[in-house]
């Protein structure tokens, strides 16, 4: 029988997890919920109690077709008749439980790292929990925190294996990560094929309503960029696209929600208008939870950080990668502080990005290579090549999975296959307050509209925003940056308007 260990509910009958719920009841809602398999996990109780308690669950996984393993005691698993055991590193060895449970036991085995991982896969393991991912006050004497990157290290050993046995990523795992977890190890071969959770069902007070929002997301995990995206590499023929998406935008006006710093707002409204989108500046992520459903798209600008802020923006995240809601991220300032280098690991580890927009610095500080403190948060000193310009932005993409793009005085655009370098714009741009925000805004407007490649959808927003600069700055009435401001808005206008009528001549001049 095929094992199916997407959700993987790991039990906890202390009172700090469990409380004064009954576990019993707990479970049996949790596989209502969505979970697929369940571990009866419990350090403290002595055989008796183990027995009793082991009985009952068995009775109501067996009732709903789902394999009950027990932790560490095979003695214990087997009085009960479970399917199985899940083995530390430090409980009784695979070979000797395999010998007493037989070849029809289901054993799991905890892997840590890379050579934990290879003894159980070759000794006979039939799946593997691979952890502790994130840090979890449920263990606390965990060896080492991996993270993604961690499980992603194992996956990859394990994948020059020649046994391939099921994988599930545990430790600190709730809905707010769960999409990312999975998400993140499906850049490789072959991803977890599962997650195991402890508190995120066993803690909550509805553990039914915590293992569907847990099943609704592990199911609606992003899906990897469209094959047909990646046949059109020429420029020229992502060039010929563009018109048909700006013309899309205007028909479609998609809801563009703005969580923006505080200087910003209202140049991003107005953008966001005269490019034919429909703005909500809305920075309290409650509200998301409803604003996510619209068919829109979010702007996550990192640029005013406060803890309620950050808050929100998780909360928000949360609600737009449960929908599959294209999300743009602006680290604004991402190295300047403490603060905000650890509310870009917050926000980082805490769902999915489709596209993330910076200068340098700040890319450089999202893929953890930051280069020390930055001046202000406009800062973008240019200190490499273009080479490693490039090699910034197509790293974090193909680690992301997801666009990014690198301004400058040239922008580069990658999704982590097709990178490009686009050289449109004008120098108005750096003189006014906010040009990198409602850029982003374009973007997030874009990404509403054309879902089928996110690099292209990126593409048109960069096109139209620094052509429609350039043209203002050409203007008779544009003497400076304050003239300029009212000459874009109008350019952006204009442009949007000829989209309609499928005059494309403003393309031409993208370089
Ligand atoms: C399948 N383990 C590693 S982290 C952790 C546990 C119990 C705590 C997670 O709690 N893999 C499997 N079963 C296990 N028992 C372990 C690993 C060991 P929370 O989800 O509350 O962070």
């Amino acid at each position: 029988m095929a094992v199916d260990y997407s959700l993987y509910l790991v039990t906890d009958s202390t009172q700090a997890i469990l409380g004064d719920k009954d576990l019993p009841s707990v479970v049996e809602a949790a596989i209502e919920g969505g979970v697929t398999i369940v571990q009866y996990r419990d350090k403290k109780s002595d055989t008796a109690d183990l027995i009793r308690m082991g009985k009952q669950l068995h009775a109501i996984t067996k009732k709903h077709n789902v394999p009950l393993l027990v932790n560490d005691h095979v003695g214990i698993a087997q009085a009960i008749g479970a399917e199985g055991v899940h083995l530390g590193q430090e409980d009784m060895d695979l070979q000797t439980a395999r010998r007493i449970l037989g070849p029809g036991a289901i054993i799991g085995v905890t892997a840590n790292n890379l050579s934990e991982a290879v003894v159980a896969t070759s000794g006979g393991a039939d799946y593997l929990g691979i952890g502790t991912v994130h840090a979890t006050p449920t263990k606390g004497n965990t060896k080492s925190i991996i993270g993604t990157a961690g499980v992603k290290n194992i996956l990859h050993r394990l994948s020059t294996m020649e046994q391939a046995i099921p994988t599930v990523a545990i430790g600190g795992i709730n809905a707010s990560n769960v999409q990312r977890v999975m998400f993140q190890s499906k850049s490789l071969s072959k991803g977890v094929d599962g997650v195991a959770v402890v508190s995120a069902i066993v803690a909550a007070s509805d553990s039914k309503a915590a293992a569907a929002v847990l099943r609704k997301s592990i199911d609606n995990v992003p899906t990897t960029m469209s094959p047909k995206a990646k046949e059109n590499q020429k420029v020229e023929t992502l060039l010929s696209q563009v018109p048909a998406i700006v013309k899309k935008l205007g028909e479609m006006s998609p809801l563009c929600h703005n969580m923006t710093n505080l200087v910003v707002q209202n140049l991003a409204a107005n953008v966001a208008l005269s490019i034919g989108a429909s703005p909500i500046m809305a920075n309290y992520g409650e509200e998301a939870k409803d604003l996510a459903g619209l068919g829109g798209a979010l702007v996550l600008n990192m640029g005013t950080v406060t803890p309620d802020r950050l808050l929100g923006y998780t909360t928000a995240m949360r609600a737009y990668n449960e929908v599959g809601g294209p999300i743009l991220f602006d680290p604004v300032g991402a190295g300047a502080t403490e603060v905000r280098r650890n509310a870009v690991k917050t926000l980082m580890s805490n769902g999915y990005f489709d596209v993330i927009k910076g200068n340098e610095n700040e890319i450089r500080t999202v893929l953890g290579e930051s280069m020390g403190q930055q001046k202000g948060v406009d800062s973008g000193a240019s200190t490499s090549e273009e080479a490693e310009k490039v090699r910034l932005a197509k790293q974090l993409a193909a680690r992301e999975r997801n666009v990014v793009l690198m301004t400058g005085k040239t922008d580069y655009l990658s999704d982590g296959e097709r990178t490009y370098a686009i050289k449109n714009g004008h120098a108005y741009l750096g003189n006014i307050t906010g040009s990198g925000c409602t850029l982003g805004t374009t973007i997030a407007a874009f990404l509403a509209v054309h879902k089928e490649d996110r690099l292209l959808a990126a593409l048109a927003g960069i096109l139209m925003y620094e052509i429609a600069a350039e043209q203002a700055a050409a203007r008779d009435d544009v003497k400076g940056p304050g003239t300029f401001v009212p000459g874009f808005l109008d350019q952006l206008y204009l442009m949007a308007a000829d989209a309609s009528q499928d005059d494309s001549e403003w393309l031409k001049a993208a370089k």
